[in-house]
């Protein structure tokens, strides 16, 4: 597995091991659209994204990819693609639609019938159980603030694992808790739209709660699937040994926060009161609960956090205060480049981050890339292509990053490129485009990007070639 010179440039190629499972990831709220179909509940993301001034342009996810109607030539794009798995997540208000109670078989059925046409492409489903589309009905008893949330998600969890769970496979329990309870309870970009210390604290034990909750029950229903939590995780740098102490602060609430209850059932010591779960919200039993073993650990991975020490009661441009912490301020050193969402592009954050969490991993649990990618300026041009070099750059940076990261050690078995299709973005409605699929969303026309034809060489060699500069000079 050493890497190759093959074209003379000193560029590499870097082949991956054997097995190496090569995806793309999208999530349920960000692609379906047909909220309204078969009996689907109403999630917070609807009532979020229907509420004026939350989400730009006024963009919603009622239609979005209209996958849900669609997901038959959707499929087999991804064949055409020659992924080897697809992740995706289980609409909660589908199945369940007031997050208790009564299933809504057609919702069920859709997933079922989702499954079974992915392995009848012989494509390995990756199976997310919660991708932040909550049933509105439990945020009005309190949302992941209420501890009930938790165990509402465990039965939702078993009906799903009892009604299509045959097929084993990977399962994830939550995705990016992290940015569920910040942004979502403490901030208020994302849905419900909280803007509260307290409540954002509680969701942060109550979303754990939640995963290992439904890790009790999956290891319960399905002996044989495989299971783990995809964590949202930054390289967190100081710029000077001054704000060494800061960054540590950073790290632990940016991270450590989800990261050291998974792994270490405890709450990082470093992160601030008001961010940690007060003791009295932590009963006996759960932090057992939510460190119990898993087989993987998912990393969502796109950008660096640097940090440095600053007078933060006068604006600069390029920096963040850090809320809380006075002179502490988050900012993007000028050399680094950005994405179109103006995050940092550092493919070494994303070595560094997979070196770090894997010298903290049980033995025999594996790591997977379950999401990596960024949103650029693509457009069809008048030739009818979309060259989108950006894009391709990104992910070589980044799959080479991997790829060094496998030699030095780390048990990476796999890596999902986000998104398959350009979606809803959450707070940016479909102003961001990550796809390696262009939808042209007024027609719902699909057209792979230049990416797109980019990565299928990767995974049908299993092998990161030399990045071809021709590529990027010729657009
Ligand atoms: O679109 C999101 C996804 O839902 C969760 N991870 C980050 C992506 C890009 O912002």
């Amino acid at each position: 597995m050493t890497a190759s010179n093959v074209n003379g440039s000193g560029e590499v190629a870097r082949p991956f091991p054997e097995g190496f499972l090569w995806g793309v990831a999208c999530s349920s709220y960000q692609i379906e659209g047909a909220v309204h179909a078969d009996g689907r509940g109403r999630s917070v993301w609807d009532t979020f994204s229907h509420t004026p001034g939350k989400v730009l342009r006024g963009d919603t996810g009622d239609i979005a990819c209209d996958f849900y109607n669609r997901s038959d030539e959707d499929l087999d794009l991804l064949i055409a693609l020659g992924v080897a798995a697809f992740r995706f997540s289980v609409a909660w208000p589908r199945i369940q639609p007031t997050g208790s109670g009564a299933v809504n078989q057609p919702g069920l059925d859709f997933y079922r019938s989702l499954v079974e046409r992915l392995l009848a492409r012989n494509i390995e489903p990756v199976l997310t159980l919660y991708h932040w589309d909550l049933p509105q009905s439990l945020e009005d008893l309190g949302g992941w603030a209420n501890r009930d949330t938790a165990e509402r998600f465990a039965d939702f969890t078993q009906i799903v694992a009892e009604g299509i769970g045959d097929f084993g496979g990977m399962w994830i329990t939550v995705n990016e808790p992290q940015v569920v309870a910040s942004h979502g309870y403490r901030t208020g970009e994302h849905a419900p739209g909280h803007t509260d210390d307290a409540l954002a604290a509680a969701a942060t034990h109550h979303l754990l709660l939640g995963h290992g909750l439904a890790l009790q029950r999956l290891r319960s229903a399905l002996p044989a699937a495989r299971v783990g939590i995809t964590l949202d995780l930054h390289a967190v740098r100081a710029q000077d040994a001054e704000a060494e102490a800061a960054a540590a602060v950073a790290e632990a609430e940016q991270n450590g926060l989800f990261l050291d209850p998974v792994l270490q059932g405890r709450y990082p010591a470093l992160a601030r009161e008001h961010i940690l779960p007060p003791a009295s919200l932590i009963e006996d039993g759960d932090m057992e609960l939510i460190s119990a073993p898993i087989d993987f650990l998912g990393i969502n991975y796109y950008s660096p956090v640097y940090v440095k020490l600053t007078d933060t009661s006068v604006p600069h441009a390029d920096e963040t205060p850090i809320a809380g912490l006075p002179g502490v301020a988050t900012y993007m050193p000028i050399e680094l480049p950005r994405t179109s969402m103006g995050w940092l592009s550092e493919p070494d954050g994303l070595y560094d981050t997979l070196i770090a969490v894997a010298a903290d991993l049980p033995p025999g649990c594996k790591m997977y890339i379950t999401e990596n990618g960024c949103a650029a300026e693509d457009y069809v041009n008048p030739e009818g292509s979309v060259e989108d070099v950006e894009r391709i750059e990104y992910l070589h940076g980044h799959l080479a990053a991997a790829w060094r990261a496998i030699q030095d050690g780390v048990p990476l078995a796999g890596y999902f490129y986000w998104s398959v299709y350009d979606n809803f973005e959450w707070g940016w409605g479909y102003q961001k485009r990550f796809g390696l699929v262009f939808v042209e969303f007024e027609s719902q026309r699909r057209l792979p990007k230049r990416s797109a034809s980019f990565y299928q060489g990767v995974m049908s060699a299993n092998e990161l070639p030399p990045l071809d500069l021709q590529i990027a000079s010729t657009t």
